[in-house]
């Protein structure tokens, strides 16, 4: 069994999004494996986010990402991490396809409601980051 890592960003639980992301994940028959809340450090966030750094949005996404609290899930499921990135959406919240918990909860590019891992290997580096007890 594949898994991925989806993070609730500190926007949509703010807005008392959890229940309806988390939510959507069991109806499209994703196993939560493990769960937690938590609050971004700025080392956690700039080792998490390492690819993008130097980039012009890069300060923007770290400091949002401390601003507020964090739900971290461990998702199982078959082909988890191409499925869960379909759930989830792309990037710009105006470019997902209808359904997708971005078109539903994002508000722009950077407030995006939800991070998804974009491969195997990036959920596994992800998983150590997030979940280092497990
Ligand atoms: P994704 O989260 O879909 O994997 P990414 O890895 O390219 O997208 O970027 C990570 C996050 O950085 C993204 O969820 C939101 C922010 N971001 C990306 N591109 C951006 C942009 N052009 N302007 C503002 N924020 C951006
Ligand atoms: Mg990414």
């Amino acid at each position: 069994m594949d898994v991925s890592l989806l993070l609730i960003k500190p926007n949509a639980t703010k807005r008392n999004l959890i229940g309806a992301i988390i939510k959507m994940l069991e109806d499209n028959r994703f196993q939560i494996v493990h769960l937690k809340s938590f609050q971004m450090s700025d080392e956690l966030a700039q080792i998490f986010y390492a690819e993008h750094h130097g980039k012009g949005f890069y300060e923007n996404l770290v400091k949002f990402m401390k601003s507020g609290i964090i739900i971290g899930v461990v998702v199982e499921k078959d082909n988890a991490v191409e499925d869960l990135r379909t759930l989830v959406g792309k990037t710009n919240p105006a470019e997902a396809d209808p359904g997708t918990i971005r078109y539903l909860y994002g508000e722009s590019v950077g407030l995006n409601a939800v991070h998804a891992s974009d491969s195997s290997k990036s959920a596994t580096r992800e998983i150590k980051i997030i979940f280092p007890e497990i």
